[in-house]
């Protein structure tokens, strides 16, 4: 089934990442746009904002950032109220994103917004944001009718070459190319999995990177569709757009190609796949395969909120 993106759109943005690529999505589609996050620097003036204090403690931990979350909890869904379709970017490779995508995107479900979450995993090397990132990325797919997950850690994999810098300017830059498409194409209520490459002349080099991103994610039996932008397509030869295609089709059983036009400095494959099954994010949290019903205490996230009991706190 496809998702239907309906105007008033509200982008939210989380955290110093989140809110850089929220206010650039916003300007892509026209919208309106929130940023919240805990620290302060990430929020700009032209935008509004939610500020979650997590009073005197200055480097918070996840839980104490979430808990903090549901305190202003009435503010975030006053400003969701009166949208139809929120698009919310979090990168849950950081702290505040990780933090607050659950929140957020329950928030969402409950006031039956639709809602599409990008979300940002983090390299295999961030070992203390792994198992967050998993857990945090379960809960949004649960709350989300459409998830879009852009793991750096695969991006790198297959380009080890590539600073830190110029993955993340790939990864945003991937992500804005699909926020521009939800317009114009058809986006499937699934979770997605974003790949793509380094701007490459050889448009076949661009699909065996995004491929090879892809398969780093999911194993090749549960992709079951993909979408193929052929972003600077107006330079490429319609001969080499076509091979392209058909290499794909014979590689996932349904394929559709978008070609973008818009771009002209810029050539390469940017892939969006639908998942059916497990992922490579499934296993970030050990405990991750038993299922929700299993599970006593899922109806909400761990976080820490100050009971003013006499208790020690745990975390
Ligand atoms: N895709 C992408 N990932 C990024 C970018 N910048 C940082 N990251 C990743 O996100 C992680 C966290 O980066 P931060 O700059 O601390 O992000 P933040 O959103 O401000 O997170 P906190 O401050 O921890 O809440 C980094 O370690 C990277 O893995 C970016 O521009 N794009
Ligand atoms: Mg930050």
């Amino acid at each position: 089934m496809s998702f239907q993106v309906k105007e008033p759109i509200l982008v939210i943005g989380l955290g110093g990442v989140g809110s850089k690529l929220a206010k650039e999505a916003k300007n892509v589609l026209d919208a309106d746009c929130l940023t919240i996050s805990n620290d302060k620097k990430d929020f700009s003036s032209d935008n509004s904002s939610i500020h979650i204090s997590t009073g005197s403690v200055i480097n918070p931990s996840i839980p104490l950032i979430r808990g903090s979350t549901y305190k202003v909890a009435d503010e975030i869904k006053s400003k969701i109220s009166g949208h139809s379709t929120v698009i919310l970017m979090s990168n849950l490779a950081g702290k505040a994103g990780s933090a607050m995508a659950p929140v957020i995107s329950e928030m969402c479900k409950e006031a039956e917004t639709g809602l599409v979450s990008f979300a940002v995993m983090p390299f295999k090397y961030e070992k203390d944001r792994i198992f967050n990132s998993g857990i945090s990325l379960k809960r949004v797919r649960e709350n989300s009718e459409c998830t879009v997950v852009l793991d750096n850690d695969a991006l790198l994999e297959s380009n080890p070459d590539l600073s830190p810098k110029a993955c993340y300017e790939i990864a945003n830059s991937a992500m804005m190319h699909v926020v521009k498409s939800l317009g114009s194409s058809e986006i499937s209520n699934e979770t997605h999995v974003l790949s793509t490459s380094k701007n490459s002349e050889n448009m076949e080099d661009s699909l065996r990177d995004s491929l090879k991103m892809l398969y780093d994610n999911a194993p090749p039996n549960s992709v079951k569709r993909s979408m193929l932008y052929v972003v600077g397509g107006s330079d490429i030869p319609v001969g080499v757009i076509n091979s392209i295609t058909n290499i794909t089709s014979g590689i996932v059983s349904q394929s559709n190609s978008q070609i973008d036009m818009s771009s002209s400095e810029e050539s390469k494959v940017v892939m969006l796949s639908s998942i059916q099954g497990m992922t490579k994010f499934d296993n970030y949290d050990p405990l991750g395969m038993i299922p929700q019903e299993d599970t006593l205490d899922w109806s909400t996230p761990e976080c820490s909120i100050d009971s003013e009991l006499d208790f020690y706190q745990l975390e």
